[in-house]
């Protein structure tokens, strides 16, 4: 199967909406196999958000992101990445359709309350960041049979 990595941000979990997107990603038929409610270190957000260190928006990015606790996951199936990041939106609240978490839970680009792996090589390296082997669970969930053919 296939992973992902998806957080929390501090604005959804001051918010309160953790149990919220939890539920949405479990309902969809996704597997919860690692999580960690953890304010992060300023090393592993740059780490994790590498790709833009040099865009305008990066202070204020890494100020809010380490601003708070994040609640960070790892979730597994078919086509984890691209599945997640559907039920997630567009970056921009304003944009995201309505259905998406940020569609329906958000309204500005620097507070869009989730993040989530784009592409399954970065998927990797994102869940190997902030995440152990030892910390990924394997098991079984009894409604398999009735997600997949
Ligand atoms: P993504 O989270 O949808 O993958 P990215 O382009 O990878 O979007 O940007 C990472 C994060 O940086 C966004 O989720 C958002 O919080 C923030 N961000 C991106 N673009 C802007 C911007 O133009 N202004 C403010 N924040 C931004
Ligand atoms: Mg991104």
């Amino acid at each position: 199967m296939d992973q992902t990595f998806v957080m929390v941000k501090p604005d959804g979990v001051a918010r309160g909406l953790i149990g919220c997107i939890i539920m949405r990603l479990e309902r969809k038929g996704l597997r919860l196999v690692a999580a960690r409610l953890e304010k992060l270190p300023e090393k592993r957000v740059m780490e994790q958000y590498r790709e833009h260190l040099d865009k305008p928006f990066f202070p204020s990015l890494r100020h809010f992101i380490t601003s708070g606790p994040c609640f960070l996951m790892v979730w597994e199936g078919r086509d984890v990445v691209p599945v997640v990041r559907a039920l997630v939106g567009l970056t921009d609240p304003a944009k995201a359709a309505p259905g998406t978490i940020r569609g329906d839970l958000a309204m500005d680009i620097g507070r869009n309350v989730v993040h989530a792996s784009d592409t399954p090589e970065s998927a990797r390296r994102e869940i190997s960041i902030h995440f152990p082997e030892s910390e990924l669970c394997s098991y079984q969930q009894a409604d398999e049979p009735f997600l997949y053919e």
